[in-house]
């Protein structure tokens, strides 16, 4: 039994793996409930007692030694099999850093402002909160217009005569009331409009108006000027036409087409084999609007116009679902990463 014991403890000291299940199976042959201590210490009692103090102490060490060994080896070989999950692979490109990409409506807004900059036309801006006068009353909107109904405007708590502002015109009236003639200025940004939202509506959207006022500024000059416009952004070989129309703020008003870009106006899907495509509002400046913002409508005349940008986004990019424009997917928007 000694000798047994003295080889055990032998084994032990010299036993190494790296190897989780080989060292369990160790582990149950000298320490299991089944194992070789086991039965030694079941011996023990029938040693003779002039060995049973070396052989005592001979188990004592073997326990202490198996254990210590047995739960060393654990932790490296978990140590190293760690290490080899979390292998790295050198040859792995480096992490690139995602550069941002400007949205559409940026996109597009800043093409159409440099279009009118190289007109000589400021960029103004102004509130998002707009009080009666600056959004429908200077504008010439009549007191019954239905835009200033609850239901397609969003008023700001109870009080009727704030409300979020339905367009850009607003800020118009603001540069009118605050500068003297000539003005040329462009306004871009958000409006908002009581709607539900849909693909081809939303509760916001974004607008770019213009407006040119001076002495002698005529229909004709508008035209020029819309014409130019729309052969930068659409392309040199685009037309345009005038149909005309009615808002409460120019007069005459009407709304430009371009010919379609898909068909080149043979007739295609897109325009609805109508071989134009409406993308803004236009017409000279009511006299009434002119002098609700201090300008003598007998000296000065001048032209405005408007268009939403996410319509000139649709007809550029294809994009029709208008809530693609406000969700910000990144798998939409990492598509105009080119354009900057
Ligand atoms: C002032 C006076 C007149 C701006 C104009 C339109 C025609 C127009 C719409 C196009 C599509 C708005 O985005 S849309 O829904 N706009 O049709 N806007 S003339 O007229 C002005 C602006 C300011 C002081």
């Amino acid at each position: 039994m000694l000798k047994l014991a003295k080889a055990l403890l032998e084994e032990t000291e010299k036993f190494q793996s790296h190897d989780l299940k080989e060292i369990e199976q160790f582990r149950l042959k000298i320490l299991g409930n089944k194992g070789e201590l086991k039965k030694l210490f079941v011996a023990f009692k029938d040693v003779d007692v002039s060995e049973k103090k070396e052989f005592g102490a001979i188990l004592n060490q073997l326990k202490k030694e198996a254990l210590s060994k047995v739960n060393a080896l654990k932790e490296a070989a978990q140590k190293q099999s760690h290490q080899e999950n979390e292998h790295i692979d050198l040859t792995r490109p480096v992490n690139q850093d995602r550069l941002g990409s400007r949205h559409p409506i940026s996109i597009i807004r800043n093409e159409i402002i440099e279009v009118f900059s190289r007109l000589g036309y400021q960029v103004s801006e102004g509130p998002d909160i707009e009080d009666d006068w600056h959004n429908f009353t200077a504008l010439n909107f009549p007191p019954e217009h239905p835009a200033r109904d609850m239901q397609d405007t969003f008023f700001v708590g109870k009080n009727p005569d704030i409300a979020l502002r339905t367009h850009t015109s607003s800020v118009q009236v603001r540069v009118m009331e605050n500068n003297d003639p000539p003005i040329r200025t462009i306004s871009p940004g958000r409006v908002y409009r009581n709607e539900a939202i849909s693909a081809r509506a939303h509760c916001f959207f974004h607008q770019i108006e213009g407006l040119y006022i001076d002495k002698g500024v005529s229909f004709a000059d508008m035209k020029q000027t819309l014409l130019f416009f729309a052969k930068t952004v659409f392309g040199e070989h685009t037309k345009i036409r005038l149909r005309p129309s009615y808002f409460p703020f120019t007069e005459p008003s009407a709304e430009m087409d371009v010919s379609c870009s898909i068909c080149s106006g043979d007739g295609c899907n897109v325009c609805k084999y109508t071989g134009y495509l409406e993308i803004m509002g236009c017409g000279m400046v009511d006299p009434n609007v002119l002098e609700n913002c201090g300008i003598d409508s007998k000296t000065y005349s001048g032209f405005a116009f408007g268009m939403g940008i996410e319509r000139i986004a649709q007809l550029k990019y294809n994009v029709n679902d208008l809530r693609l424009y406000s969700e910000n997917d990144i798998n939409f928007l990492d598509q105009f990463r080119a354009e900057f």
